[in-house]
């Protein structure tokens, strides 16, 4: 990639990082409530305190460079340090930094935004995508999703269907409805989800949900059955939505097997429910398309995204909505009491717009298919022959591991022992970040990685995977 682009970090922040860490960890830990952390934990530790990042690198305040293979949170497609994204807000904001969309009226970054991601989004059998519903967040867009499957169906005469489908072990947000989609255990016993007539079958992970010598086609097939026979259950008069990501993300890269997502098709079309697809993780590039769907040959109706559409750098999801559903709203739905002070954020579309120019400039989705999609694929399938990893696995560029504590019979490691977590220690330690979901480590590396980063990011994996058998070892844990 062109280097060039690349900001200098400003020597504010440099001066940044010769703050004191453990003053800012001791601020920190007094005011700041994280997301998803355990605050007794964080104030004996103390947070890692992120100061600036170029390209796939972040720096620490202690000026440690570390390798970041999860893209921030699955979301720096670009990479860090565009100049062109800071140029974007810098100018809109100068122009008109906020207006809403709301009481008829709108702004030019939305308007160009929408018709931008109508043209990105291909259209599949009599599926097409004109138009776009903006939020600022995966979990709106979600909440998003649920009411507007729900409106359609009244505004179809079919008010009883209601209940989505979703799936043990996604993600689809943290807000009620977000978190209720989600198939999280942990988040549902916080807060009484899911919420009424939202329901889960399970996830299509052969490793752990296959049958003893059951092949992954056979499995894809008896995994999508599962939604079947909830719709049946449930009875199909009664069901709005399937809601799924193509890829599990936060859930552990849970990759579907080839015969998966066709029957999930059939089976959707036969009883008409609605699909949703979730591409907050897999759109704009990450799996060597603009569009997940595209790849699996899936044709929903609603899709889900944020993240990749600004490459994180400023808040924006929304949701694509199909003809399908569109028409209905439109054609006879009258005013859709729904919508969000930030829905079509003139900034944030703005930093979309440059953002997805650099992709399509760059060619990062076709990269992603072609080139180093590809590479990683071959790499990564070198870490099957380690004796800690069960399976290796990657879909155009996630990737996702599970560690085992005997690769012939695939045991795994009792969960109390928090291998991930180990794991996990030693990429920090050795300037690496990868993430654990249990025993599963995972990443989602920057779309513009070179064939040589790529090299260093699977030597750095290797040695840590080699560092933590060492210290299973050492405890005894594996032979
Ligand atoms: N859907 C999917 C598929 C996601 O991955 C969301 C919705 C929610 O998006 P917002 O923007 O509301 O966070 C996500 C977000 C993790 C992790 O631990 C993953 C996400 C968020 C936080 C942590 O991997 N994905």
């Amino acid at each position: 990639m062109n280097t060039s682009t690349l900001i200098t970090p400003p020597a504010l922040v440099r001066r940044a990082e010769q703050q004191d860490t453990q003053a800012i960890q001791a601020l920190d830990s007094a005011h700041f409530i994280h997301p998803f952390t355990d605050h007794g934990d964080l104030a004996t530790r103390g947070a890692r305190v992120i100061t600036r990042a170029e390209n796939i690198y972040v720096w620490d305040s202690e000026g440690k460079k570390i390798l970041d293979a999860m893209s921030g949170l699955w979301c720096v497609n670009a990479g860090y340090g565009r100049r062109e994204l800071a140029q974007a807000a810098y100018d809109q904001m100068m122009t008109l930094p906020y207006y809403n969309s709301f009481f008829q009226t709108t702004n030019v970054p939305a308007v160009q935004l929408a018709t931008k991601l109508a043209s990105l989004a291909p259209k599949v059998g009599d599926r097409s995508f004109e138009h776009v519903f903006f939020s600022s967040s995966g979990s709106e867009s979600n909440d998003t999703n649920v009411r507007m499957a729900r409106r359609y169906w009244d505004l179809m005469g079919q008010p009883e269907r209601k209940v989505i489908i979703s799936r043990h072990n996604a993600y689809h947000g943290s807000t009620m409805a977000g978190a209720s989609l989600g198939g999280m255990s942990g988040m549902h016993a916080q807060g009484d989800l899911p919420i009424p007539n939202i329901t889960h079958i399970e996830q299509p992970y052969h490793f752990e949900n296959g049958l003893p010598g059951e092949s992954e086609a056979d499995f894809g097939l008896r995994a999508a059955r599962w939604l079947e026979e909830k719709i049946l259950a449930i009875g199909p008069d009664k069901v709005a939505a399937f809601i799924a990501e193509p890829v599990q993300g936060a859930g552990g890269v849970i990759i579907p097997p080839a015969t998966y997502w066709p029957e999930i098709q059939r089976i959707v079309d036969q009883y008409g429910i609605l699909l949703i697809c979730d591409e907050v993780i897999c759109a704009f590039g990450r799996l060597g398309h603009w569009f997940a769907y595209e790849k699996f040959g899936i044709k929903p109706d609603l899709v889900t995204f944020a993240k990749g559409v600004t490459s994180g750098y400023i808040p924006l999801g929304g949701v694509m909505v199909g003809n399908r559903v569109a028409q209905v709203l439109i054609d006879k739905g009258g005013e859709f009491n729904h919508g969000y002070t930030y829905s079509g954020h003139p900034v944030a579309c703005a930093v979309a717009l440059a953002n997805l120019e650099i992709m399509e400039r760059e060619g990062l989705p076709q990269r992603v298919r072609d080139d180093i999609g590809p590479y990683l694929a071959q790499r990564f399938a070198e870490l099957n022959d380690h004796p800690l990893v069960g399976v290796a696995e990657t879909c155009g560029f996630v990737a996702g591991l599970v560690l085992v504590k005997d690769k012939a019979t695939r045991q795994v490691f009792d969960p109390d022992l928090a291998v991930g977590m180990m794991c996990r220690a030693h990429c920090f330690k050795n300037g690496l970040i990868m993430r654990a979901v249990g025993d599963r480590m995972i990443i989602a590396p920057p779309l513009v990685m070179t064939h040589e980063q790529i090299d260093e990011m699977m030597a750095l994996i290797r040695l840590c995977l080699d560092a933590t058998l060492a210290q299973l070892r050492s405890l005894g844990h594996v032979a």
